[in-house]
């Protein structure tokens, strides 16, 4: 897969040259570019943003200079995702459709925004995706692209090195969050592992991993519980 992240703070990729993304690029099964939106600019002062038409407070980003920036990234199998606070919710699902893709483009907004023309310009060219990461506000999209290109690159086949271990994991598949997981010793600061997965039982160990896990889920996300598809809950799960 190829990534192209734009920014006028390239800087702040830097972290995607380590761990599992580094190791993803430096195999050639994630191409990752970034590129600094000011070589897109024209003038002396490299300016990329302006006052707002309408008025108010801060500054948004040109269109144009977005444009020659766009104009020689996308392809015709491009997906342009523009992270803003008003997005899309980016969820795993989101993660999986994407790790479907060839070519992403993530356009990094700063200050209040991109001129809205540039997503309604590209919508008639390419897939368009405006994303959020939830209802908090950032000072831009940088950490969204961050975020993208750690979740969509974990998916990516020969990435992970055990794929076993995207089955399981919260947000998976079951809907739920995560089990709570214990490694040795069997017991510290007086706190001592749960007695059955010492036992050695598997069909046991299973059950108490999904109990707590629906557990877990309904006091933290209620709204996961909410969305679980009724007829894949079992007579256990009920009982609950
Ligand atoms: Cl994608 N961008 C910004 N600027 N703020 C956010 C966000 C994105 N997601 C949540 N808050």
């Amino acid at each position: 897969m190829r990534i192209d992240v734009v920014s006028i703070f390239p800087e702040y990729l830097a972290p995607l040259d380590l761990s599992l993304v580094g190791k993803a690029r430096a195999s050639g099964l994630l191409d990752l570019r970034v590129h600094d939106l000011r070589d897109s600019t024209t003038d002396r002062h490299r300016t990329v943003d302006d006052t707002p038409f309408g008025g108010g407070a801060g500054m948004v980003m040109r269109p144009d200079v977005w444009g020659t920036a766009l104009d020689g990234l996308l392809g015709e199998e491009t997906h342009l995702l523009l992270p803003t606070p008003s997005g899309e919710l980016f969820t795993q699902r989101t993660a999986e459709s994407l790790a479907r893709e060839s070519h992403l483009v993530v356009a990094c907004g700063r200050y209040e925004g991109i001129d809205a023309r540039v997503a309604e310009h590209y919508r008639e060219r390419v897939r368009v995706t405006e994303i959020s990461l939830g209802d908090y506000v950032l000072n831009g999209g940088e950490v969204a692209a961050l975020v993208v290109v750690e979740a969509v690159a974990r998916l990516l086949p020969g990435v992970v090195g055990n794929p076993q271990s995207l089955v399981e994991e919260s947000h998976g598949a079951a809907g739920l969050l995560e089990y709570p997981v214990y490694t040795k010793p069997p017991a510290w600061a007086g706190l001592e592992v749960p007695d059955v997965l010492l036992s050695g039982h598997h069909a046991r160990i299973a059950r108490w991993r999904r109990d707590t896990a629906l557990e877990r889920t309904a006091a933290r996300r209620p709204d996961l519980v909410a969305a679980l598809p009724v007829d894949e809950l079992d007579a256990q799960d009920l009982a609950l």
